[in-house]
């Protein structure tokens, strides 16, 4: 479903102009001028993450990444960032000429949802905390639904850690919460805890979308990826879920690093085939891997291999 490019690790901390301890977990967007940009979760040597923007022509090698932390937490103004930002994801919306940022904010009270806009990935209009801890893996949708944003988004709650929708008129004000995936019980792949990988693209079919489930075993967790679509006006409604994960760690950059058997995409770019995604994902949360798929094969992939189990345990 997706071919790992052969240059694989794309970027690691060997390409830092600073000193750092791993690179990963990059949001994806293709700039107006054709320049693919990644902003990069950057762990540096205290732990804690900052965002930094890594710029290629061809999204593959050539990378020229700013020189300082592009987006740093700022706990003095911003006190959820005291522990550090993580885990952005970009989406261009085009009624604002804006980026938004969704990325995580850490701090004592545990992660939340912290948004940011921006025209350049040089300054950035700071929300704040949009989703209360424990929430992360969010994205919001580039267009208004029946008039409202919708950010995906994933709190943590007694039933589990689940993808929920929700929206608001000026996306400050939160609310219409509601559960759009649900973690899966027992011995499945995505048992127990799933989350919203890139930020979804939108099909005539509905919203593509790739999620992550969380297996645990005995040796830690594995993060695998998984594949579901859903309604274009109420996203809520989830259309088809695939049964089995379709992609996994299994090269050494993905069983081997920070934390072994990761997969973790935070953006993808479409080609102007308007077919073709690029998948950027972290790897062992250590580095930014990059792999090929067309979206073509991903719904016709769904129309093969969605329902059944779930039928059979309903
Ligand atoms: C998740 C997030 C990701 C990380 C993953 C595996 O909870 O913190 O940033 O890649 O765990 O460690």
């Amino acid at each position: 479903m997706f071919a790992r490019h052969p240059d694989n690790p794309i970027l690691s901390r060997q390409d830092w102009p600073y000193p750092v301890n791993s690179v990963f977990n990059a949001a994806a967007v293709l700039l107006a001028d054709g320049d693919t940009l990644l902003l990069c979760r950057v762990e540096d040597r205290t732990g804690l993450s900052h965002l930094c923007a890594a710029r290629s022509a061809n999204g593959i090698d050539g990378w020229r990444i700013d020189a300082t932390p592009t987006l740093k937490a700022n706990p003095h103004d911003y006190p959820e960032e005291l522990w550090g930002i993580e885990d952005p994801r970009i989406t261009y919306v085009p009624e604002l000429e804006q980026y938004a940022v969704a990325y995580t904010s850490f701090a004592r009270g545990g992660p939340g949802v912290s948004l940011a806009l921006t025209r350049d990935f040089k300054s950035f209009e700071r929300f704040g905390v949009i989703m209360s801890p424990e929430d992360k893996d969010a994205a919001l949708l580039p267009r208004r639904l029946n008039g409202d944003w919708a950010l995906i988004h994933r709190p943590v709650t007694p039933t589990g850690a689940h993808m929920w929708v929700s929206y608001s008129p000026d996306l400050r004000h939160w609310g219409g919460h509601k559960v759009m995936l649900e973690a899966r019980r027992g011995g499945w792949w995505d048992a127990n805890k799933i989350g919203l990988c890139s930020p979804p693209i939108e099909t005539p079919k509905g919203w593509l979308t790739i999620y992550h489930g969380v297996r645990q075993t005995a040796a830690g967790s594995i993060y695998r990826l998984g594949l579901a679509l859903f309604d274009l006006e109420k996203p809520e409604i989830c259309l088809q879920r695939g049964d089995s994960w379709m992609f996994g760690p299994e090269t050494p950059y993905e069983r081997n690093g920070d934390v072994k058997d990761v997969v973790f995409p935070c953006g993808q770019t479409i080609a102007p085939d308007g077919d073709t995604i690029r998948l950027y994902y972290g790897a062992a949360d250590s580095c930014v891997a990059l792999a090929t798929g067309s979206i073509r094969t991903l719904l016709a992939w769904l129309d093969a291999h969605s329902g059944m189990q779930e039928e059979l345990e309903s």
